[in-house]
């Protein structure tokens, strides 16, 4: 484990190109099981190999920086209320969601489901990440899941943490290895503003139960952790420069830090599925849990009787076609 450790480190710290030397090498594409032969004309088998063992692959300078300018400036634009996005949810921290309303992006955290908004969702079909996406999952592209997460500076009772968790907790569209995130660091992100934390090679492992973390300084809506996690699981802090991007396998167990700067730390992402995906039936499962959650605050939200409002369908609601043909969509 230490070795494994050390070569992840190494991948982490090499600036211009991903390094894991000391991987097991095999020579059998049937030895591939997160990533697809057709990776071979994007991925060098380094690439490829760290992928699989680890989880996640981190590529240096992907998104321009002009790019990036583009979408924070959208995201002020939907602070400041000049532009609304329709079905789009906007979070704010706990620590201030209780304080004055201040149309500000100050008081916002995170805006999700924006893939109605054209100059954002240039994100989700930016050719260089898209290029990567199909590594994973083919090329028929399906967005999922968008956000643009806004960490705020923490108030000293360490909110502004993200549990660690795996995101397929959340999701009820499978299969699990044809979904994955993209996660670009709008600026420079360490761990004095909160970078990503991974245990790399627990995307191998089963879905684990989540809870709400019994944190002393309150949790945020929705963000649930693996309960019963183990703090002393070999870690990797993702430290990452603006346009660095991290490709992440859904049951990756990953989280934040806290943000002890006085700025806000900005970070967008897209989860990707293949447009061949299907839908599950989540009652009497682990994630029930979760299911119940977003469906109350989907009745608040509309006014329709959760019982009338299927998961799977909010899920459809959240999607949109990138390239290529999908199920369930007829654009
Ligand atoms: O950007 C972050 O701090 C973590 C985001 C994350 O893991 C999530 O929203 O699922």
């Amino acid at each position: 484990m230490a070795d494994r450790l050390q070569t992840i480190l190494g991948h982490i710290a090499n600036r211009d190109r991903i390094t894991c030397q000391g991987h097991p090498v095999s020579g059998h594409a049937s030895t591939y099981r997160y990533t697809l032969e057709k990776s071979k004309r994007k991925l060098t088998d380094e690439q490829r190999k760290f992928y699989e063992e680890n989880g996640f692959l981190v590529i240096k300078n992907l998104v321009d920086k002009s790019d990036l300018e583009k979408y924070r400036q959208r995201f002020e634009q939907i602070c400041r209320q000049e532009v609304k996005v329709p079905g789009m949810t906007i979070m704010r921290d706990v620590s201030i969601v209780k304080s004055e309303f201040v149309p500000d992006q100050k008081a916002v955290t995170k805006i999700q489901t924006w893939h109605t908004d054209d100059v954002l969702w240039e994100y989700c079909c930016h050719p260089k990440i898209v290029d990567y996406v199909e590594c994973f999952l083919g090329e028929d592209v399906l967005a999922m899941h968008t956000m643009l997460i806004n960490k705020p500076p923490d108030p000293g009772k360490l909110s502004s943490r993200h549990p660690m968790h795996q995101d397929l907790y959340y999701f009820s569209f499978r299969p699990v290895d044809r979904i994955v995130c993209a996660w670009t660091a709008m600026e420079k992100i360490n761990r004095d503003n909160g970078c990503l934390v991974v245990l790399p090679g627990t995307h191998k492992g089963e879905l684990l139960q989540h809870d709400y973390p019994e944190w002393e300084g309150g949790v945020n809506k929705m963000y649930h952790g693996v309960r019963d996690y183990n703090p002393n699981m070999p870690r990797v802090h993702l430290e990452m420069e603006a346009g660095d991007t991290v490709f992440f396998h859904p049951l990756l167990i990953h989280g934040s830090g806290a943000n002890r700067t006085k700025g806000f730390r900005k970070a967008i992402s897209c989860h990707y599925c293949t447009g061949h995906c299907n839908f599950v039936n989540l009652k009497g499962t682990l994630q029930q849990t979760i299911e119940d959650e977003v469906l109350e605050l989907a009745e608040k939200r509309t006014g329709i009787p959760k019982d009338q409002i299927r998961y799977e369908d909010i899920w459809k609601f959240r999607s949109r076609v990138v390239k290529g043909k999908a199920s369930f969509h007829d654009d």
